[in-house]
């Protein structure tokens, strides 16, 4: 099997740790969600050598500009507890989401996050795993994939960016409104196609998948390959109900051997 250009992240010798979290979806409308990320970052994750977000860590980015807007809000809050979080002894990869692609060069400036291609392959303890956020699986939507593929158009984004901040947060607010609604007439989210998914493993020669977007938390074993998908985090649900779940998976290299875990934050 031929391997690909999927670019790489090489694990740093001294790695043990791997934390993996996505589609916290962050912001204003997420308090209890975003203080629940505050206080891990403090405490657990700070056992990780290395935090990888894949993607949806913010429901919303409007642009990196928005760092410099005052009053700081939720953005900034987050952004600086990243900072602290990333030493150089401490690697933090963020990957872009469906909600926050406009993370850029000042997101990273700001919070010495490394931003990661997508999808990516991370070479650790031997083994190859292939990274994504997930959505670009999801090849039955055909309508979200069109948009997926005009809003990543850097011509597109040159184009949203050049307009005063306050627009764009009005833009916002109006793409979530009508994202909200074709969620309310939808019976589940998309998932994604497991034949793209083995398509995109063979392509890297790995046999091993980490993903997020498609909100359907738990291992699949498919001809022999592992895909596992990350939980959201949604702690502004319900208490009790279906939504109220946060996740993070944890690999731990002991002697050679890798093993997985899935931690419960409620
Ligand atoms: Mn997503």
């Amino acid at each position: 099997m031929k391997s690909d250009h999927t670019p790489e992240v090489k694990a740093r010798e001294h790695w043990r740790r791997l934390a993996f979290i996505s589609d916290l979806h962050l912001g204003p409308d997420a308090p209890l969600t975003t203080a629940r990320f505050l206080q891990w970052l403090q405490a657990d994750a700070r056992q990780a050598d290395a935090l990888f977000i894949l993607g949806d860590l913010f429901e919303a980015w409007i642009g990196d500009d928005l760092l410099d807007a005052d009053p700081p809000d939720v953005h900034h809050k987050v952004c600086a507890a990243l900072t602290s979080f990333a030493t150089t002894d401490r690697f933090l990869g963020v990957m872009h989401g469906n909600r926050d692609f406009l993370l850029g060069s000042g997101f990273v400036r700001h919070t010495h996050a490394q931003l990661l291609a997508d999808p990516s392959v991370l070479c650790f303890a031997g083994e190859r795993i292939v990274l994504t956020h997930g959505d670009a699986l999801c090849t039955a939507d055909i309508d979200y994939q069109l948009w997926r593929a005009r809003c990543r158009d850097p011509a597109w984004q040159r184009r949203v960016l050049a307009q005063p901040l306050d627009a764009r947060r009005q833009q916002a607010a109006a793409l979530r409104e009508q994202s909200r609604a074709a969620q309310s007439h939808m019976e589940t989210w998309s998932d994604s196609d497991p034949v793209e998914a083995s398509r995109w493993l063979s392509q890297a020669a790995s046999p091993w998948m980490i993903h997020g977007h498609t909100h359907r938390p738990r291992d699949h074993w498919e001809g022999g390959r592992l895909r596992q998908v990350l939980s959201d985090w949604n702690l502004d649900a319900p208490l009790g109900s279906f939504a109220y779940r946060a996740q993070v998976l944890w690999l731990y290299r002991d002697s050679g051997t890798v093993t997985v875990h899935r931690q419960q934050l409620v």
